[in-house]
């Protein structure tokens, strides 16, 4: 496919370690991908679903220790410790390049491995930029081909330039304690070993359309981040476009994909996705303004809690041509379930199989122990190919993207944050992302429920300090010459019981309406210690029952003693980053504390 010296040097010295049988280039045509959907079934990697009530559909199970992200063990390898930062974890190097040579010498013995030309971005746009994987795996392939876009095309870009990201996957043994995702951002390189699960293995996704590509865009002058992008659409069709960063499964594919409420559908208001997971930002030269591409092909979306009423349009994309991973399996039927999907759960006598390969009675489900006891993994998750989603942007492959109204940021927070919050500008909005915290979720590794600070929702995608990358956000500032606005939501505020208290899901659009509303300096809004917060009156919740304009008041309520506690712990992670820490954000927590008094 290509005759680029330096791509095939590096498969040649890749292919010496690792040793496997033969190497097989994947072109991306369906004949390809149809005959190792093929093999995948004969080995049992995959099983072929229902092809009348799920065409081209697959089921695929992930060892059971390998299930999510693990932060423990992705490593940022800069020459420095500084140049990775305290968030980080680090290895020199030369020190982590010997490890994994013993990991990876012979690993693909006995195996093919297979070379994806893949392209992050439009090829032919400015934003994209180019990457080749090599892996063991057919699983890794298929969702590549449906993440990414593969193919003749991608190779043809890349003409005999150097300039693509390596990356080198090996289940190697699964053996969790080796188990490495690491980043050279030096190099270009990314390399990962012994897992079999997404986002340690798809290494266009988190690995390098985050962690390297932050390292590209602080060098290069542009933007990665954890975000959606989606395009409100005005009955007079008028489409905003705003970006959102929201830690992992707090609600990013939900959001991209919100249909309206009734009384929005019926004036013409609509939703488009442009993506769900990742926005890549450039500043336009011509009007000045931010732009904003999903470098992806496909959604890599949590599965439990999908269903006909919070997200149709997720639900009706992953009807076709999906790869469905650690989700429970309907034997009888040939299909998938999850928890949240339906009350109709397989059953014993359907030949129930839970996630990890077992039999599985839907009564022994409890909620204080879902790994061991659920149908599907909290962070099962559908491989979905974007141009099926029928709320999918015209814009999804535009080569300049889309310009960019207003920056959310979001987390799970049940007391500290309200409903919604703007920014005093860009720097203020800055901070914000700074101190923004989340409860844990099942996505990564570890517990579950526990509050951290994950900054702009970048705690374990940035491929640097993260102090510098503060820094780099205020440095943009200054470039962007026509800002997008910042705000902050909290859909996940709880009454005393522990219940949610704001219906989130398709609601959520009249929060979006009040934010577009602050663009476009059609509302007024009250000035508290940290932010403006809208009139409670201002949020539209016509046809919302049970929300009254009392339940709006104590959603957008600040209460400053528990921010005040909050003070002490954004003061400890400060300090935590380090001497990176940008003056400006020390400066904004000193008068964030001095407006709480
Ligand atoms: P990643 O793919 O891990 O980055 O996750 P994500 O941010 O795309 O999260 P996703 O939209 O898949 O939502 C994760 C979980 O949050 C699901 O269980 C949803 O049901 C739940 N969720 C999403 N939006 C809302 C909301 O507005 N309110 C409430 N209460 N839950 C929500
Ligand atoms: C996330 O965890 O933020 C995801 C899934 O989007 S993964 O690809 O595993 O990172
Ligand atoms: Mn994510």
């Amino acid at each position: 496919m290509t005759n680029n010296k330096f791509v095939l040097s590096w498969i040649d010295e890749m292919a010496a370690m690792t040793k496997p049988d033969k190497i097989v280039w994947i072109d991306g045509t369906e004949e390809q991908a149809e005959a190792l959907r093929r093999e995948a079934c004969s080995t049992g990697e995959l099983i072929k679903l229902n092809e009348e009530l799920l065409p081209n559909c697959y089921l695929h199970r992930t060892a059971v220790n390998d299930v999510a992200r693990v932060e423990g063990r992705t490593f940022i390898c800069t020459p420095t410790k500084e140049e990775a930062g305290n968030i980080n974890n680090w290895v020199e190097p030369g020190e982590m390049y010997a490890k994994l040579k013993k990991l990876y010498t012979g690993s693909m013995k006995g195996r093919t491995m297979y070379v994806i030309p893949y392209s992050m971005g439009v090829v032919g746009s400015d934003f994209a930029k180019i990457g080749i994987e090599l892996t063991d795996s057919i699983y890794v392939v298929l969702n590549m081909l449906i993440m990414t876009r593969v193919g003749q095309n991608v190779m043809d870009s890349l003409g005999d330039s150097p300039d693509f990201i390596k990356g080198l996957h090996s289940k190697a043994t699964l053996d969790a304690d080796n188990r490495y995702i690491t980043h050279f951002p030096q190099d270009n390189t990314i390399m990962s070993v012994n897992s079999g699960y997404g986002g340690n293995v798809l290494l266009g996704k988190k690995c390098f359309a985050l962690r390297i590509a932050s390292y590209l865009g602080r060098k290069e002058g542009w933007m990665a981040e954890h975000m959606l992008i989606l395009g409100l659409e005005y009955p007079n069709g008028d489409i905003k476009y705003i970006t959102a960063a929201f830690p992992s499964a707090c609600g990013k594919t939900n959001l991209a994909m919100l249909i309206p409420p009734e009384i929005f559908k019926k004036k013409g208001y609509k939703v488009w996705t442009v993506g769900d997971d990742i926005a890549w930002l450039r500043v336009n030269k011509e009007d000045g303004r931010l732009y904003a591409v999903n470098p992806e092909n496909g959604f890599f979306g949590v599965a439990p809690g999908t269903n006909e009423k919070s997200n149709p349009n997720a639900l009706a994309t992953t009807r076709r041509d999906t790869i469905f991973t650690n989700v429970c399996y309907n034997a009888r039927t040939n299909t998938v379930w999850w928890e949240g999907l339906d009350n109709n759960p397989p059953k014993p006598e359907d030949g129930a199989v839970n996630w990890k390969g077992e039999p599985w009675d839907y009564r022994s489900y409890d909620k204080a122990d879902k790994i061991n006891t659920s149908g599907a993994h909290p962070n099962s998750r559908f491989t979905t190919m974007a141009k099926n989603c029928p709320c999918l942007s015209a814009e999804f492959n535009s080569l300049k993207g889309v310009p960019v109204t207003a920056i959310i940021f979001g987390g799970r927070r049940a007391k500290t944050a309200p409903l919604v919050y703007q920014s005093f500008g860009w720097q203020h909005g800055t901070f914000v992302g700074s101190i923004m915290a989340s409860e844990t979720t099942a996505a990564a590794a570890g517990a579950i429920g526990v509050v951290r600070r994950d900054p702009m929702a970048m705690r374990p995608f940035v491929g640097y300090n993260m102090g510098d990358y503060w820094q780099h956000w205020l440095d943009m500032g200054h470039v962007i010459k026509n800002k997008p606005l910042i705000f902050h939501v909290n859909w996940f505020r709880t009454d005393d019981k522990g219940n949610f208290i704001w219906p989130g899901f398709g609601d959520n659009m009249r929060v979006l309406l009040w934010i577009l509303a602050r663009c476009a300096g059609e509302v007024d809004a009250v000035k508290t210690p940290i932010g403006y917060v809208p009139k409670p009156e201002d949020i539209n919740i016509e046809g919302l029952r049970g929300i009254t304009t009392e339940t709006m008041k104590n959603l957008l309520s600040v209460d400053v003693e528990s921010w005040k506690a909050d003070i002490a712990n954004i003061k400890e992670f400060y300090n935590q980053v380090g001497d990176h820490v940008p003056a400006e954000m020390w400066q904004e927590l000193a008068a964030l504390e001095k407006r709480l008094g």
